[in-house]
Parts: structure tokens; C-alpha cells; sequence
């Protein structure tokens, strides 16, 4: 195995900003605001503060699944956090979300204090509770469902910060660091392959919050497009996570909830901000930018 640091840790841990590679601009051993900034509020009972990364379109297509289902107080304001710049840091969002990470979503279904949901997983949990659906009542079904929504909340960071982080954005490639995290990640695939062989939907035969978890996170790697790592991983090999990947992709809901917040790829896949429904015809980059 190759051997690419001979480094020793010191003692005692210190800072070192340059050795923060792609993200030393952001990233800081405290929590708490940098700066102070509020929060923007639009007009709906959700106010959402994401950007469409894996995280954030769990929540944007959750929101877009209600609203198709006719749950018209799912009506949100989607505003784009731009984390490479640090706005997650800013004292409104702090005041959302103490972790500094998006999604945050500030529910004012109450009045003007707003209950505050961080974390992915508990904001697809409180809007699922919320409209009483995309999560089963029936307690083994309900059992199953809650099962793979926290394994994912807990097996995501070995795909995103694990082997994406080591695999695509580490300043140097690090074989150890590459081999454990493939190999982990693989793991999952199949462990998500095999229930997909025996299930249509991962927690039984219906779509719930289960699948809009772990989507676009495994969903995303199967199809390969995340960390251009699908070659690496011979992605190809898990095909009931593609057969799973590609008949969700096909929603309606899905297709709008990943345009949401998203700042990549082509200009009209990219609905910066979401303030109604019809942002989807007029307010997307293309459209923005012809006008301008
Ligand atoms: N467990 C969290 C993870 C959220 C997360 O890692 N968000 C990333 C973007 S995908 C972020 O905001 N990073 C900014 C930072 O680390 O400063 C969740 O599921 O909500």
C-alpha cells in the first residue's frame, strides 16, 4: 500500500487553516454565527433554507410530493443557502439550525414563532407527521419505514464525507482513506440492493419517506452521478437500485424538487429560489437570464 504522509499527530490538536484543503474557507473547529444576517421570510407557513445538494432535495421533493398529493398548507419558500460562502453561518440560520448545515426549515404553521427543524431526517419526519402521510401508520410497517429514514441519516456521511470527500475533494489521494470508504460504500449498495430485489419501495410496497431519503443520496451513486466515482464503484452492478433510482426519478415531484435551491448543471434545471408553483415555468436560470 502506498504510503502518502509520514505525519505524526502532535499532543495536542491546533488549527492548521491551510491544511483545510477545498473547504478551508468554511470550515472551523467552533460552532455558533460568524456574522449577523436574518433570515429572509416570503409569504408561505414553511420557510425553507437549503441548496440542492443530496440534504437539501430530500426536502425539496418531500415538500413537492405534498403538494401534488393536494396538501396545499405545504405551500413553501425555498431560499438558497450558498454554504461555499459561509451563509450558513449567519446568526438567522445559526438561530435555525445550531449545526450550521442546511436544510433548516423554520415552520410558522402556529403563528410568528416558528418551531424549527433541523436535520433531513426529522424534517421529512415532521412534515410527513405534519400532513399524515408518506409515512406508515401500521407498526411494522411504520417500524420498517423509520428503520432505513435513520439508517441512511447514518450511513449517508460514509458515502458524502467518507468516500466523496476522499475519493473526489481530498487534496491528495490517500489510499487507506479510498479503500475503507469504497469498500463501505459498496456494502451499503448492496445492502440496498438486496432489499430492492425483495421490495418494490424500501420499506414495502409504498413510496414514503424512506425512499425520499436515501434517493437521492444512493439513488444518485447507483446512477452514478455523484463524485464521478460510479466506474470506481462498478455501479452497474446493483441493478434493483437502479431499477428502484430510475422509477423514482420519473415522479413529478421529483423532477421539480430537484430543481429547487440548485445551483448546478444545466441553466433550466436551476429554480435558484421557489416562492410558488409557477417559478417552475418563469423563474428558472435560462428564463432569468434571457430576460436580463
Ligand atoms: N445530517 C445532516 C447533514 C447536513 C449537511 O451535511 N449539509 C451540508 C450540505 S449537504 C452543509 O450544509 N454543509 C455546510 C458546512 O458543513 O459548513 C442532514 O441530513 O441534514
Amino acid at each position: 500500500m502506498s504510503d502518502t504522509t509520514d505525519y505524526v499527530p502532535p499532543k495536542i490538536w491546533t488549527w492548521n487553516k491551510a491544511n483545510g484543503g477545498r473547504f478551508a474557507n468554511i470550515n472551523r473547529p467552533v460552532a455558533g454565527a460568524t456574522h449577523e444576517q436574518a433570515l429572509p421570510r416570503g409569504k408561505h407557513p414553511l420557510q425553507l433554507y437549503s441548496l440542492g445538494t443530496p440534504n437539501g432535495v430530500k426536502v425539496t421533493v418531500m415538500l413537492e410530493e405534498l403538494l401534488a398529493l393536494g396538501h396545499s398548507g405545504a405551500e413553501y419558500d425555498a431560499w438558497l443557502i450558498r454554504i461555499n460562502e459561509g451563509q450558513q453561518f449567519g446568526s438567522g440560520f445559526v438561530a435555525a439550525n445550531p449545526n450550521s448545515k442546511i436544510p433548516a426549515l423554520l415552520d410558522y404553521s402556529n403563528g410568528d414563532s416558528p418551531v424549527r427543524v433541523f436535520e433531513s431526517g426529522a424534517i421529512l419526519l415532521h412534515l410527513a407527521e405534519k400532513f399524515g402521510t408518506l409515512v406508515p401508520t401500521e407498526p411494522a410497517l411504520r417500524a420498517e419505514c423509520m428503520s432505513w429514514l435513520f439508517w441512511q441519516m447514518g450511513s449517508a456521511p460514509y458515502l458524502g464525507g467518507g468516500f466523496g470527500h476522499f475519493y473526489a475533494y481530498a487534496p491528495f489521494k490517500i489510499e487507506y482513506a479510498i479503500d475503507r470508504f469504497a469498500m463501505e460504500v459498496k456494502r451499503e449498495l448492496d445492502v440496498l440492493n438486496r432489499r430492492l430485489a425483495e421490495s418494490r419501495f424500501i420499506a414495502g410496497d409504498d413510496y414514503t419517506i424512506a425512499d425520499i431519503a436515501i434517493w437521492p443520496w444512493y439513488g444518485g451513486m447507483a446512477k452514478g452521478q455523484l463524485y464521478e466515482g460510479g466506474e470506481f464503484l462498478q455501479v452497474q452492478e446493483y441493478t434493483h437500485v437502479i431499477r428502484w433510482a430510475d422509477e423514482i426519478a420519473k415522479r413529478p415531484a421529483v423532477r421539480r424538487g430537484r430543481m429547487v435551491n440548485r445551483v448546478m448543471g444545466p441553466l433550466e434545471t436551476q429554480l435558484h429560489e421557489r416562492h410558488d408553483a409557477s417559478d417552475f415555468d418563469t423563474q428558472t436560470q435560462d428564463k432569468l437570464q434571457a430576460k436580463a
